[in-house]
């Protein structure tokens, strides 16, 4: 089977190059670098890379740093892993020039290129993918790698919240907790070290909360004046969709962000009844049934009225 032929790969080869999607989140993070340390641990030359910076959060990670954001001239590898990616483009690599055979490890819908393609959709996380490929290859994750997995399991679930907390992402999480994972250490550093940035944007952010009148979806906007105003950037806004979406009776949050002038980015999550992958189609932009985004051109209140529109067919 496939992960038998991802061993075989690994124990026949030397060189390796392990990336994951631009713009990183805990589980491009996490499966990273716990495969790039294993990796490393069997013996292997690994360069792990990811074309924007690991997030000031996941720095506490051992050995974080690694990651590399360019790689040197006339770089040549015998494998890739492309990893949590959904498309080969999200790397912002040229992947193909750079090595003989590429492996995509995945959970994303659609997600079918390279040479191996293991993608499962019923993984919470592609941590989980990287956990059985460790277990086939009989290595015994150092502290590191399993503090790895852990954040990209626990970001990826929502912190075992979400639907696709199965049977599964409790069993690994319960083994790497059996290996010296410390939770609290990982929860409190993903997500109780707020910098006072990004908790002035979003006291000024919350103020710009609309209820639809159907009370089916709510949105929240952010604007250039209000970033400069919190003297905050564009990452400290990550997660801030969340807070619409935990009303009571809310089934589609938005999150409306100016790129520019006259541009702005709309970002939307389900609550599970609402395809929002085909609603941000419908806009021009992609994603998935429960996150999905698109970029629109007008003006603030252009942008909320063409959105409203299909929102209120839907729920009408
Ligand atoms: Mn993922």
């Amino acid at each position: 089977m496939i992960v038998q032929q991802i061993v075989e790969k690994i124990n026949n080869n030397q060189r390796f190059l392990v990336v994951a999607h631009e713009n990183p989140d805990g589980d491009a993070i996490g499966s990273t670098l716990a495969l790039t340390l294993a990796l490393r641990d069997m013996g292997k030359d690994v360069v792990a890379y990811n074309a924007d910076a690991v997030p000031d959060v996941m720095r506490f990670l051992p050995q974080s740093d690694l990651l590399v954001d360019r790689l040197p001239d006339n770089s040549h590898f015998d494998i890739a892993f492309v990893l949590d990616a959904g498309d080969l483009d999200r790397t912002a690599l040229p992947i193909r020039d750079l090595c003989q055979t590429v492996i995509n490890i995945d959970h994303h819908p659609y997600s079918n290129f390279g040479d191996l393609c293991y993608v499962d959709t019923d993984a919470c996380a592609t941590a989980v993918l990287i956990y059985r490929v460790l277990m086939a290859c009989q290595y015994q994750p150092s502290l590191a790698v399993a503090k790895a997995l852990y954040l990209g399991i626990l970001a990826d679930t929502g912190s075992f919240r979400y639907a696709s907390a199965n049977r599964e992402s409790f069993a690994i999480a319960g083994a790497l907790v059996e290996l010296g994972v410390d939770p609290w250490e990982v929860s409190s550093n993903l997500y109780e070290s707020n910098s006072p940035e990004r908790m002035r944007l979003l006291s000024l952010v919350l103020p710009s909360l609309q209820i639809s009148s159907s009370g089916r979806y709510a949105s929240i906007t952010m604007t250039l004046d209000t970033l400069k105003q919190a003297g905050a950037t564009d990452e400290h806004s990550d997660g801030f969709v969340n807070y619409p979406r935990s009303i009571r009776g809310v089934e589609v949050a938005l999150f409306i962000h100016q790129v520019s002038e006259n541009t702005y980015k709309v970002s939307f999550r389900s609550r599970g009844a609402v395809d929002v992958g085909a609603l941000s189609r419908k806009l021009g932009g992609g994603g998935h049934h429960n996150a999905a985004g698109a970029k629109i051109n007008g003006t603030l209140d252009e942008v909320k009225n063409s959105v409203s529109m299909l929102l209120d067919q839907l729920f009408s």
